[in-house]
């Protein structure tokens, strides 16, 4: 048997994309499993709303009922955020979902390989997954790195999740061929911090600049990913004490737990927002919004009908 799984690209976002206007993919794992509720579903409504304002189709991906859709309704939008067996699925999982008919929330990877496959190319999460602390033992590196070597998308993020090995991250991104650029910085971003401690080669200080670098990839033929790399200003951050003694606990209690696999990122990050009594979420959000705000501003710059 041979036939292609198709993407269900919405009416609207299959219009944008047909006239050439701009348009930004959003990730569904965020809003399933990495916000709680009810933040997470005001949150994901508001993060559509401000582009729509901004004059940018929104279009986020989830698996409905084995259904692989780039942009969804408000009704799956809200079954995404309040619904329960909602899996988190990577690139990978997609297979086994479209077979059993499951709904699952789509990662960074499996976001980037199905927003690529609609043919939409700026994408804005909050914090990339990467190689784990303690990865030299587990082996618990993150497959949105695999995928962004050979997924073609501008990926708009505050670096990535500063419960990683940041600089081990680094280096597999240097290895897998991944385009990392500052954003107005030649710092690369930590996530809840503005800082990682780490720099990076290359900065873009407007959003043009970031499109000649997404034409100049695509004229080399290349199959990778653009990191843009935006930090939060340090009035924003999470407060660098809080955030490094809470991290400590939040390692130390997922060891206790024995936790592998996919619960691992999502236990880290609840245990955050416990332990800073929401501080955590809010530096979070306020990334997550500043990033969806310039990959609307890199959409346009990129996009031929804007
Ligand atoms: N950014 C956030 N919150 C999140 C994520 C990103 O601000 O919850 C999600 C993304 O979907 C990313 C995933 O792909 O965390 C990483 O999970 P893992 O480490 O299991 O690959
Ligand atoms: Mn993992």
């Amino acid at each position: 048997m041979s036939r292609s799984t198709s993407v269900i690209v919405s009416a609207e976002v299959a219009e944008a994309l047909a006239a050439g206007r701009p348009v930004v993919a959003l990730e569904s794992t965020i809003i399933a499993h990495g916000l709680p509720r009810p933040r997470n579903l005001e949150v994901a409504l508001e993060l559509e709303d401000g582009l729509r304002a901004a004059g940018v189709m929104p279009a986020t991906v989830g698996v409905v009922d084995g259904d692989l859709m780039v942009g969804l309704s408000g009704a799956a939008l809200e079954r995404m955020a309040t619904g329960d067996g909602i899996a988190k699925a990577s690139v990978r999982d997609l297979p086994a979902a479209v077979a059993t008919k499951s709904s699952a929330a789509t990662t960074v990877a499996a976001t980037a390989f199905l927003a690529r496959r609609a043919g939409v190319r700026v994408f804005a999460t909050g914090g990339l997954g990467g190689v784990h602390r303690g990865a030299g033992a587990s082996f618990d590196e993150s497959a949105d790195l695999h995928t962004l070597a050979r997924t073609p998308i501008t990926v708009v993020c505050a670096g990535v999740k500063s419960i990683l090995d940041v600089a081990a991250t680094l280096e597999r991104l240097e290895t897998l061929g991944v385009t990392v650029v500052g954003y107005g910085t030649d710092r690369f971003p930590g996530f809840y911090l503005s800082e990682s401690g780490h720099t990076v080669d290359w900065q873009a200080d407007d959003p043009g600049t970031v499109a000649e670098m997404m034409a100049a990839a695509d004229g080399l033929g290349l199959d990778s990913a653009i990191v843009v790399a935006n930090p939060l200003p340090a009035a924003e951050q999470l407060d660098p004490e809080l955030h490094d003694r809470i991290l400590e606990e939040a390692l130390a209690e997922a060891a206790r737990e024995g936790l592998h696999g996919k619960p691992v990122t999502p236990f880290l990050l609840d245990y955050f927002q416990r332990a800073s009594a929401g501080a955590s979420l809010e530096a979070n959000i306020r990334a997550v919004r500043s990033n969806v705000a310039l990959a609307g501003r890199i959409a346009r710059a990129w996009s031929p009908g804007r």
